[in-house]
């Protein structure tokens, strides 16, 4: 039999391991799955081009990420989406929807403490953000709204990747999604 496409949905500030996660999850998933991820940097390239980060335009990524994971996650295929989707009813929203459709939402909360991602500053964009630079910048001058129950809580401070891969894996399976 053919399995069953599901959405995971990594949400968390910018640095907080989203895209790492989702790939090596990914990875995992690839014998046994077709596998798409959704990653902002991507979606803003092409299907999102344009849009800037201000509570609308933000609204409308994640609406759009939201209906190309449905259309996916219904031919079977399993869905990472990994865009910080800072905002609750967005994130509800998509939920909803995928509910609907009876098509498996998991939220997955990259919780890193800003602390941390400013020390590390891979890209450094907490720096730029902090002097002013970036304007809306998530976590420094605009909001990020954490999921209250979110399926798999990753702690990215403490966590290994190896680890949190496990762990969504077990979850995954647990589900009978695996
Ligand atoms: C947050 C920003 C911003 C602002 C540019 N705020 O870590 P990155 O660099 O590679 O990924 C971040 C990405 C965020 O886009 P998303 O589509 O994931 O955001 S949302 O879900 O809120 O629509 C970051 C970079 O773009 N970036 N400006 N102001 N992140």
């Amino acid at each position: 039999v053919r399995s069953k496409g599901f959405i995971l949905w990594f949400t968390g500030l910018s640095g907080a391991g989203k895209s790492t996660l989702s790939v090596e999850v990914s990875r995992r998933l690839m014998p046994r799955h077709s596998v798409d991820i959704l990653d902002g940097d991507e979606i803003r390239n092409f299907l999102s081009r344009g849009l800037g980060f201000t509570r609308p335009d933000r609204e409308e990524n994640i609406r759009r990420i939201g209906f190309v994971a449905r259309r996916l996650a219904r031919h079977g295929i399993a869905v990472l989406s990994a865009a910080i989707s800072p905002y609750r009813d967005s994130r509800d929203e998509v939920r909803r929807l995928a509910a609907e459709e009876g098509i498996p939402f998991l939220e997955v909360y990259m919780q890193a403490s800003l602390e941390v991602l400013i020390r590390r500053d891979v890209k450094g964009l907490y720096k730029k953000a902090l002097a002013g630079e970036i304007p809306h910048f998530t976590g420094i001058s605009d909001p990020y709204e954490p999921p209250e129950s979110p399926e798999i809580l990753i702690l990215s401070d403490s966590e290994s990747v190896e680890m949190s891969v496990a762990r969504v894996l077990a979850v995954l399976e647990e589900r009978g999604l695996t």
